[in-house]
């Protein structure tokens, strides 16, 4: 039986699981390596893809195509590919879709390892990059040159919250001859769908929002045709970098309660950012959700809602952050983000920290910098634990 599914929520809770024979309203754990053929024929008809059904879980598991199956309704796609982490997704897409020689254009301020990945090792393979800020859409049109295959976007970006027009670089992209792949972990589906604006693949951290509960690292490559799917699958296989089972579970276990997750998470991130920027102690606050952020129009336009990632600075610079950072009780000094606890932390000298000094800087990831992942606690208590750090004789 196939559930008509057009809600968002709806799909959240039942795409992907099909129909089990004992009844079982969830998909179980298929914990097992391998799959046994009912005869040579088989075996051989599946391994030259003219027949259906499972080999071998680096290939395929039903528990992951579950999941694949729930994340390709969310985003619109025509297939997913789950991997064993945020990293080995973004390593698929560029090894799936760059040859030597050819050159991506990229957004400055991504995710540090993202950018490492390719100017530090990919260049070792022959593949030449340009960092920039991708929502200057003048600056990207200058980059392109033969040889650009791939736009790489983060929007928005981590820890800067920077969007990017994903409708206006697809075009663009497109009219030179590259594909458009956006990393849309800040955002999740929820809140954004970078196939239905002209993305040509989305990839997600599932280890974040998709997830939301810190509890397993995991990613996913979404691609609008199924060819591209097809090259992503075969790399993913390849290079082994699949989930595996109990994490696809505990996944689409998770994104259920994604929006509702997400709803309270960024009523919550909406309440403190106004908080901080109210407070004297602060330098500078940017949240999505607010007027004074310089993409406030764009972000309304692309996205649903602002999302739960908060950067600050204070006026104290470096030692009032790590004070701060130091003297919170409820949030976590932790790394990572988008999960139902709150986390706070210090990019330039943690997740950022493998990106050269002047990059850091010029993306606007100076020394005093903290993030502030918003988890569904009470507004009330959360803000109560930054005043308290804030004013620690209060
Ligand atoms: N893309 C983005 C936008 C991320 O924020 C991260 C991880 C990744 C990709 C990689 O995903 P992973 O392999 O960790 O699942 N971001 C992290 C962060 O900001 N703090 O810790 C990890």
């Amino acid at each position: 039986m196939t559930k008509k599914l057009s809600g968002f929520t709806s799909k959240l809770v039942h795409a992907g699981h099909r129909h089990e024979p004992s009844g079982s309203v969830v998909t179980p754990i298929y914990q097992t390596s391998t799959f046994a053929f009912d005869s040579t024929q088989q075996g051989a008809l599946r391994f030259a893809g003219k027949s259906e059904g499972y080999i071998y879980t680096r290939i395929g598991n039903p528990t992951l195509t579950a999941l694949e199956e729930c994340v390709t309704a969310l985003e619109e796609g025509a297939g997913a590919v789950a991997t064993s982490s945020g990293m080995s997704a973004v390593t698929t897409a560029y090894m799936a879709l760059l040859n030597s020689g050819d050159h991506v254009i990229s957004t400055a301020s991504v995710y540090g390892p993202s950018r490492t990945l390719m100017e530090r090792h990919f260049s070792r393979f022959g593949v030449g990059s340009t960092y920039l800020d991708t929502s200057d859409l003048t600056q990207v049109e200058a980059a392109f040159t033969k040889a650009t295959r791939i736009v790489y976007v983060e929007t928005p970006s981590n820890p800067m919250m920077q969007v990017t027009d994903l409708a206006a670089i697809a075009k663009l992209a497109h009219s030179h001859g590259a594909l458009l792949v956006v990393d849309s972990t800040f955002a999740s589906p929820y809140l954004q769908r970078p196939l239905t604006l002209g993305a040509d693949v989305v990839l997600h951290s599932v280890t974040k929002f998709i997830n939301g509960h810190a509890d397993v690292v995991g990613g996913i490559l979404v691609a609008h045709d199924l060819e591209l799917v097809r090259r992503l699958r075969q790399m993913m296989v390849v290079t082994g970098c699949n989930m595996d089972p109990h994490q696809a579970f505990l996944v689409h276990r998770g994104i259920k309660t994604l929006s509702l997750r997400l709803e309270r998470a960024q009523q919550n991130a909406t309440r403190i950012a106004r908080w901080l920027e109210s407070r004297p102690e602060v330098a500078w606050v940017r949240f999505l959700g607010l007027e004074s952020h310089p993409q406030y129009l764009l972000a309304a336009k692309q996205m649903s809602g602002p999302g739960a990632m908060i950067c600050f600075e204070l006026k104290g610079g470096l030692k009032a952050g790590a004070d701060l950072m130091n003297g919170v009780k409820l949030a976590a000094l932790a790394v990572s983000l988008g999960g139902v606890e709150t986390l706070i932390q210090h990019p330039a000298s943690m997740t950022h920290s493998g990106v050269p000094e002047a990059e850091r800087l010029a993306t606007g990831i100076t020394d005093g910098l903290v993030r502030y992942s918003v988890g569904i606690e009470e507004a009330d208590d959360l803000i109560e634990d930054l005043r308290q750090a804030l004013e620690p004789q209060g």
